[in-house]
């Protein structure tokens, strides 16, 4: 897919999701520095950049070093960035995101979050030894990447891969996405602590909801189980579409201790058929950063 080793990768990279904006300094394809900031999700266009040029400037970045940009939202072919999820991203529509990081920072790749790290476990990581692959986020929202046949499916509104946006038959009301009942509204972070908040536990994130199934609390533990069943649900039907063999979960809930054990357990149920090889995103954090950066370095990639 991209004919480029790891060890090329040399720059600086940014990864502004729903919770928090990352930045990296990379070196030889290893994060060697990095910064995080706790993402505002009201924050308008020229903020949200003015915080990923702040992060970049700490960690040394100077002007036209090689630069990846991976963002949660729509990035489409003419590189205009769009939230999916209005409630994630509450001021980010329309945003001309990839002339804007052009006049700001220099030459610049944007892309995906999701999109970013799926290209990087695709060719690095967990995916380099599948044919139809797929990395999932389960993090504010839940995010995807599709790699088939070697390529990343990509669709010029950049809409392609966005994979929490399905519907899930264990949601109920409306999703940020104008969609109803999907499976991000249950399972992503936003949708975890809006479980707890309708249970009684008002101002409680995903963290904490964890944290409280750890302290064994039935009602933690039923959100974060409605939450994995849902995820193992819509692995299986995406296998079912595209023939997956592997997927890779990252994101802070993919990443959880037990977290994958409870969508494994669920995904036991189904038919062998439709029950893919599931593991941690072998990047961790690492992979939407390393992705962004080495989708700047080859322009060739889709
Ligand atoms: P982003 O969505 O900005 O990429 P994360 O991948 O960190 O960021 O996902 C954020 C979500 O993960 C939030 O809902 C947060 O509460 C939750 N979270 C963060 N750390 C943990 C943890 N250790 N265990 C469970 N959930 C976590
Ligand atoms: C949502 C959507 C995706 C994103 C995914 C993971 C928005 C703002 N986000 O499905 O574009 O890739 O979440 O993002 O529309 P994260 O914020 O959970 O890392």
């Amino acid at each position: 897919m991209m004919a480029i080793s790891r060890a090329a990768l040399t720059g600086f990279a940014a990864d502004l999701g729903g919770t928090k904006t990352a930045a990296a300094r990379i070196e030889g394809g290893q994060v060697v520095d990095r910064r995080v900031v706790t993402t505002d999700p009201d924050a308008d266009p020229d903020a949200q950049i003015a915080a990923i040029a702040d992060q970049l400037t700490h960690l040394g970045y100077s002007n036209d070093a090689p630069l990846g940009v991976a963002v949660a939202g729509r990035v489409d072919r003419a590189g205009i960035w769009h939230a999916v999820n209005q409630g994630t991203l509450t001021a980010v529509q329309n945003v001309p995101l990839a002339s804007m990081l052009t006049a700001r920072l220099g030459s610049a790749t944007c892309l995906n979050d999701a999109a970013a790290a799926a290209l990087a476990e695709g060719v690095f990581g967990s995916g380099s030894q599948s044919e139809n692959f797929a990395y999932l986020t389960v993090s504010t929202g839940v995010g995807g990447g599709l790699v088939i046949a070697n390529r990343l499916l990509s669709s010029s509104n950049g809409l392609a891969g966005h994979i929490g946006f399905v519907s899930s038959r264990l949601a109920r009301g409306p999703c940020g996405s104008g969609r109803m009942a999907t499976v991000e509204s249950i399972a992503g972070g936003r949708g975890i602590a809006a479980a707890a908040a309708a249970s009684g536990h008002k101002n409680t994130d995903a963290r904490a909801v964890f944290a409280a199934a750890d302290e064994g609390l039935d009602w933690a533990d039923r959100i974060i189980e409605t939450s994995a069943a849902a995820v193992a649900a819509l692995i299986g039907d995406l296998t079912a579409i595209l023939g997956l063999d592997t997927v890779a979960m990252g994101g802070s809930i993919g990443l959880a201790p037990g977290y994958i054990h409870r969508v494994q357990s669920v995904l036991r149920e189904e038919p062998i058929l439709f029950r893919p090889q599931l593991v941690h995103a072998e990047l961790g954090h690492d992979g939407p950063l390393i992705g962004a950066l080495a989708a700047h370095l080859r322009k060739d990639i889709p």
